[in-house]
């Protein structure tokens, strides 16, 4: 199983659509093993977006990631990452496809309402970054034996 990390963004939090962002995840079959609000310091914003430095957009993003509260989730299941990446939908709204959450919410370039890590590495760095190992929490999904096939020993 793998493990991805996932902001609602500012504007996420603003319009009121943490639970239908979380409800997309959970109703997938995602397990939410992490979960917590919180306002990211400058500092921080710095370091997850450090690969946009020197972008035009940099301090933009860096304003609009620290300008209000998010939701921080640690999600877990079958390719994770692709998984949830997909359920976001391309970077821009407005170009976003309907039936992704930037599809359904978001017509923006810039406030896009969800972040998700892109690999397995910046997902390991991410989910570091924003959750102490004692913030994730390990229990069974009951429902998981409905999400997948156990027949054959291993989820399918
Ligand atoms: P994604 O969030 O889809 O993985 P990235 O990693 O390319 O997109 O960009 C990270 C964040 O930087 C985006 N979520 C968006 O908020 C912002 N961003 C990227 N490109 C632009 C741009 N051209 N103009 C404004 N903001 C941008």
């Amino acid at each position: 199983m793998q493990r991805t990390l996932i902001i609602v963004k500012p504007d996420g939090v603003q319009r009121g659509l943490i639970g239908e962002i979380v409800g997309r995840f959970e109703r997938r079959g995602l397990q939410v093993i992490g979960m917590k609000m919180m306002r990211i310091s400058p500092a921080l914003a710095q370091e997850h977006y450090a690969v946009h430095k020197g972008k035009p957009f940099y301090d933009g993003l860096i304003r609009f990631m620290t300008g209000g509260p998010v939701v921080v989730l640690a999600l877990q299941g079958n390719n994770a990452i692709d998984v949830s990446r997909k359920m976001m939908g391309a970077t821009f709204g407005f170009k976003a496809e309907p039936g992704t959450i930037r599809g359904d919410f978001g017509l923006s370039s810039s406030f896009n309402l969800i972040h998700g890590s892109d690999s397995p590495e910046t997902a390991a760095a991410e989910l570091a970054r924003f959750f102490p190992p004692t913030e994730l929490v390990e229990y069974k999904l009951t429902s998981c034996e409905w999400v997948y096939d156990y027949s054959g020993g291993q989820p399918q």
